[in-house]
């Protein structure tokens, strides 16, 4: 993407959203998934996931971590939704473990695993929020890795198989589901770099499992459609514009690779049924007759997950010829030191609006911190205040630019296992304390709470 960064902090951005500025009905919600919130890990039949095994492997995950605990969000559910309930949720987005309800990712299912999506999808429902269930959210079962994961073709019909089972139990009470949460770093970072599970740093893998998850999530699609005929279907895309750390003509291929592959390589060929010039030789191989269409399936909507603009470096020793690059010195940044950029939220709304022709949902955008409670106990998280105040006044001014953006969800409702990271980054709205899994809502919360209220109420 061309445009050169323009250094913003969030500090500078005072205004607020002001109301009528968003469509009418527009939805505000918050987001979370299963591995990174629930814990129960051996509890009640569930099967192992690709995480459980990773988290296991010496020095993957900051101070040995796992989230065989996590929020505990298994047992904690019904406090969870009051919390939600507390901030005025519209709705919330969150994704089923596909170990848990099928332990070996196919054949017999598990109906503890099945119980438990009840009980919250009727809580969740009970509270007058409206459920968005997510297929994957990168907990692949261990026993369809040891098959070969996302590199085997045979993966899209037991990821079928796995959303019809879904579609069929809870399709009565949920509308809104979307196959995959960002497919490209599931993909990405767990078969080309190698950071993220399964660990595998193989660029014909990757390319393979590119192409068996975007089959997945056309044959999904079907699937949903058939069983539910009320559904409304999409998919979680991260988007973010992708500079180059200099102006070497190096870089800028480099920039020009990582927006394929981190931008394109999943929502063109969904959309468009083909895969974007700069990786269609790569994908030629793994590709039958038909594929094309099955990829390529209707869907209502598109959901971007976007956080910062990124920056890439040239690396011919790398899977892919690229590396992650450097921020300039000047941008402002996160507690955890992604770059501060509302201007190109606004633009990337603008853009997905226009390029996919879709209703667009905000499914995450957020701040990452290293919060602590002060002296009296409170979580005074400004920074992350001033982040929100940012990005959503950015959402509103890409909406007056003509983007259709419908929704917008904070990325997290709760503290939570952060991948590679542990348990020392933080997104939540509400504070949990690891050692004692006690939930205390911070002054983003307060706030998030009363910003709803505010351009939701009625006129
Ligand atoms: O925690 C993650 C989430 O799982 C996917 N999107 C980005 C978040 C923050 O890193």
């Amino acid at each position: 993407m061309p445009n050169p960064p323009i250094v913003t902090d969030a500090k500078t951005v005072t205004a607020e959203l002001q109301k009528g500025t968003l469509p009418k009905g527009f939805l505000w919600g918050s987001s979370t998934s299963s591995y990174q919130i629930e814990g129960a890990a051996r509890e009640d039949g569930r099967g192992a996931s690709i995480w459980d095994s990773f988290c296991r492997q010496k020095g993957r995950i900051g101070n040995g971590d796992t989230g065989d605990v996590a929020c505990d969000h298994y047992h904690r559910y019904a406090e969870d939704i009051a919390l939600m309930r507390d901030l005025g949720l519209k709705a919330y987005r969150f994704s089923t473990a596909w170990p848990r309800v099928l332990p070996l990712g196919r054949g017999a299912a598990n109906e503890k695993g099945l119980d438990f999506y009840d009980r919250l999808i009727d809580g969740v429902l009970e509270a007058g929020i409206e459920p968005w269930l997510c297929l994957y959210h990168w907990d692949l079962p261990q026993s369809l890795d040891d098959l070969g994961g996302w590199t085997n073709r045979d993966i899209a019909g037991w990821f079928a198989d796995y959303a019809a089972l879904i579609a069929r139990r809870y399709g009565d009470r949920v509308k809104r589901f979307a196959t995959f949460n960002e497919p490209s770093v599931a993909i990405m970072f767990g078969y080309a770099m190698g950071w993220n599970a399964p660990g595998v740093a193989e660029r014909s893998s990757y390319f393979k499992a590119v192409h068996h998850l975007n089959l997945a999530h056309g044959r999904a699609v079907d699937v949903i459609r058939s069983l539910v005929p009320a559904a409304s279907i999409g998919i979680v895309h991260n988007r973010q514009q992708v500079y180059p750390e200099s102006d070497k003509p190096e870089d800028i291929h480099a920039a020009a690779l990582l927006d394929t592959h981190w931008n394109l390589i999943f929502p063109d060929p969904q959309n468009f049924a083909a895969y974007p010039a700069l990786a269609a030789a790569d994908m030629e191989p793994y590709q039958q007759a038909g594929d094309m269409a099955q990829i390529c399936r209707p869907t209502d909507w598109f959901g971007l997950n976007h956080y910062s603009p990124i920056y890439a470096r040239a690396d011919a020793g790398s899977q892919l010829g690229f590396a992650w690059g450097k921020a300039p010195d000047e941008i402002a940044q996160t507690g955890i030191g992604w770059p501060i950029y509302p201007d190109a939220f606004r633009e990337i709304l603008i853009d997905t609006s226009k390029r996919y022709g879709l209703p667009v949902y905000v499914t995450e955008n957020g701040c990452g911190d290293k919060d602590a409670p002060d002296a009296a106990g409170n979580i005074v998280d400004e920074r992350r205040i001033d982040y929100l105040r940012a990005y959503t006044f950015a959402l509103g001014e890409a909406v007056k630019a003509g983007a259709d953006v419908r929704g917008y969800f904070v990325w997290s409702l709760l503290d939570n296992f952060e991948w590679g990271a542990g348990f020392a980054n933080r997104f939540g709205l509400v504070y949990v304390d690891f050692d004692t899994l006690k939930r205390t809502p911070k002054a983003s919360a307060h706030w998030y709470a009363a910003t709803i209220r505010r351009l939701s109420s009625p006129a």
